[in-house]
């Protein structure tokens, strides 16, 4: 088989740069490892920014996501008992939409499909072979066969796990990492949002993070141990612990309901560095994680979706190869204001077990100032609703 894009990942970063090269009518094909089945069941990220909406309307997938998506103006800051306000609109003129990656997710695979999109799932033994060179391919089994695709390039978009970084040779490669010692534990519920605008809450007793996906569906995260397991926690036990750490009035309002989906996601900090090797380039969580304190994940994978297929159109519309050359470094920059605003706002609102009472009181001025300091708020808000691309 021959393609001109092989797409190694069916997760958000693969589909959308595949639909977005299927409007330039560049032909690629997804190797999913899962079904689309498995990819939906995973419950991820909740907040977009408007880049990731511009690159869903020029997708032509976003019908959906404007109807259904929630604006949010701003967030709450909960610590020491008080809450505050950043107001995103105010601060910077943009807002974010609330809209879950699993919809992100369907609506792209619905897309691909009604324009007869090649995607292929449960494949196994994927590799990735001439990477470095101009006439790469790609081998897989699928159902027991051995199948071969031919490229003009390889996109990697196998998120943390996948084989496309592992492609590119220990002497290239260049990995920066920080993890964090704790995880979040999440829970999704069938019950009405405490408050119509995210609270994040920095409280003794840890992190908690007050988030939905509509109306009627909640998605609430506690800060756990690393060695805690999603069932040594009851949905009781996760509903008490969320109301100690939220202050009184909200923990009062809080409308609790079985858990629907309870997971535990470790934190951590991880670029790789370049972005590119040869005809191979890294997307998404392929290339690099981000705590998910602000919520930057997801949309900085949109961003490395939004270089990669600049470059790729570049190459074919005007046989200019310079997008393409340019894309490590022009992704990186970005990448890695996401990843400082990610640890500075994961450093800020959790509680570990080694911080002296010194480093408790700077969190704790830090707080404070942010409340009270427009510069920082619109700091703040800048990264937050998304640096431009
Ligand atoms: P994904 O989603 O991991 O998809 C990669 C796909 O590649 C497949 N794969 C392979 N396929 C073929 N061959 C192989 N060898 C393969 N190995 C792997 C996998 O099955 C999978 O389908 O990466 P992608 O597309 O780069 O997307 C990245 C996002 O999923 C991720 O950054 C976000 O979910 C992070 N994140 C958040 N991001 C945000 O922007 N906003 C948020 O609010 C937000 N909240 C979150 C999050 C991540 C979380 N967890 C669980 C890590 C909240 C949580 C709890
Ligand atoms: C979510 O809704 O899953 C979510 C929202 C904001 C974050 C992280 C996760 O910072």
């Amino acid at each position: 088989m021959r393609t001109q894009v092989a797409i190694i990942g069916g997760g958000p970063s693969g589909l959308l740069l595949a639909q977005l090269l299927s409007t330039r009518g560049i032909e690629s094909v997804v190797l999913e490892r899962k079904t689309r089945d498995y990819v939906l069941g995973r419950i991820r990220a909740g907040v977009l920014e408007q880049g990731l909406v511009g690159l869903m309307e020029q997708a032509g997938v976003a019908d959906r996501l404007h109807a259904e998506g929630i604006l949010h103006d701003g967030t709450l800051i909960a610590f020491a008992g008080q809450m505050f306000r950043i107001d995103f609109v105010e601060r910077t003129g943009k807002p974010v939409i609330v809209y879950g990656q699993t919809e992100v997710t369907r609506d792209l695979y619905d897309a691909r499909q009604a324009a007869g999109g090649q995607i292929e799932f449960n494949v196994e033994s994927v590799t990735l072979w001439d990477a470095d060179t101009d006439k790469p391919h790609v081998t897989y089994t699928k159902d027991g066969q051995s199948k071969r695709l031919d490229c003009d390039f390889i996109a990697g978009c196998d998120g943390f796990h996948g084989v496309s970084r592992k492609t590119i040779p220990e002497s290239v490669r260049h990995e920066y990492e920080k993890t964090y010692p704790f995880g979040w534990l999440g829970i999704l519920s069938e019950t009405p949002p405490v408050n119509d605008e995210l609270i994040y809450a920095n409280s003794d007793r840890g992190f908690a993070l007050c988030s939905m996906r509509n109306a009627n569906l909640s998605r609430y995260y506690i800060q756990c141990a690393l060695s805690d397991s999603p069932d040594d926690w009851t949905d009781a036990a996760f509903w008490d612990e969320l109301r100690r750490r939220l202050p009184q009035a909200q923990a009062d309002r809080l409308i609790t309901g079985p858990s629907i989906e309870k997971s535990i996601a470790p934190l951590r900090s991880f670029v790789t560095e370049p972005m590119r090797w040869g005809r191979l380039f890294l997307c998404g969580d392929a290339a690099h994680i981000v705590p998910p304190t602000g919520a930057k994940g997801l949309n900085t994978a949109a961003s490395d979706v939004h270089y990669l297929y600049s470059g790729v159109r570049q190459f074919y519309e005007a046989g200019d190869t310079e997008g393409i050359d340019s894309y490590s470094d022009r992704a990186l920059a970005r990448v890695w204001k996401a990843e400082r605003f990610s640890w500075w706002f994961s450093n800020l609102m959790h509680r570990t077990p080694d911080q002296s009472q010194f480093d408790l009181r700077i969190q704790r001025a830090e707080l404070e100032f942010l409340r009270g300091n427009a510069g920082a708020q619109a700091a703040m808000a800048i990264n937050y609703v998304g640096l431009p691309y």
